[in-house]
């Protein structure tokens, strides 16, 4: 079990559940300081930063990547695996095989979140179902050429309404056959949506591949009601070797944040960190 932390660059995503939205140099400095092992990315595209910079970024301050986000593609394109139009369907999957080809380079798995988009109007459930099967085979193939897996996100019922569940995710990924693809649970969507987090991580098995260690009210964990102590028995109790990565609003500020994020790591993990 490794800690990250969330480090935003996308201006459509100020006021989205990252922790650090400053220049990326400071965000790895405060991340090393306060002792955690990884960051997750969320840049605006695969151009936006050049790899060598990061990985000089990441020889300074000792810090792996974790993951990066592929939701700029939704938020400041507009693009999702399950539009209507064929062709904004393929710019979706091409800016997120670019993404992979990004991550790659650094050793992260790219996520699958709000790019997934959802089905209504012209588009039936079993549709958009097919696209986005059809889409995480791809995926999942094109992030292997790197050793990684390729991470898909249930999201809660208001950001998509393909699949809300752990159980039902795990069923799509075991029925359709598709390979190195893992799930993420964050589990701010999972306080919404489960009736028992640990149960559904536990259910989730080796499928379950990263987790965004957020509290019920997408705050640091330990700022909201998530019953955390059940959870992390779980993780512990599945061997889990993934990230807990600060998937959080910035509250009451980020160094807060942060700094609630391992201290609630240390007291749920003390051998791990110790
Ligand atoms: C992304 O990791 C996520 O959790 C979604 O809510 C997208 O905003
Ligand atoms: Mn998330």
């Amino acid at each position: 079990m490794r800690s990250a932390v969330t480090l935003c660059r996308v201006a459509e995503a100020a006021a989205g559940p990252f922790v650090f939205h400053d220049e990326l140099e400071s965000g790895f400095r405060k991340a090393a300081e306060l002792g955690f092992d990884a960051v997750e990315l969320f840049l605006p595209g695969p151009d936006a930063v050049p790899i060598a910079d990061i990985k000089a970024l990441q020889d300074r301050h000792q810090l792996a990547i974790a993951a990066v986000g592929t939701g700029a593609g939704m938020v400041k394109h507009g693009l999702s695996l399950t539009d209507p139009d064929p062709a904004r369907r393929a710019a979706a999957l091409e800016f997120i095989g670019s993404m992979i080809d990004f991550g790659g380079a650094l050793g992260a798995p790219a996520i699958l979140g709000s790019m997934q988009g959802r089905h209504g109007g012209m588009v039936s459930r079993d549709q958009a179902i097919g696209w986005l099967a059809g889409a995480l085979q791809k995926t999942g193939d094109r992030a292997a050429a790197f050793s990684v897996p390729f991470i898909y996100e249930p999201l809660n019922r208001y950001e998509t309404n393909l699949f809300n569940h752990a159980a039902s995710a795990v069923d799509f990924l075991r029925q359709g056959d598709i390979g190195n693809v893992v799930l993420l649970a964050d589990l701010f969507h999972m306080a919404i949506e489960e009736r028992d987090i640990a149960a559904s991580l536990l259910a989730m098995g080796d499928l379950l591949g990263h987790v965004h260690w957020a509290d019920s009210n997408r705050q640091a964990m330990g700022f909201g009601h998530t019953p955390t102590g059940p959870i992390a028995a779980v993780l512990r109790e599945m061997n889990y070797r993934g990230h807990l990565s600060a998937e959080v609003l910035p509250l009451p500020s980020p160094d807060e944040a942060a700094r609630q994020t391992i201290a609630s790591i240390h007291q749920h993990f003390p051998a791990e960190t110790a």
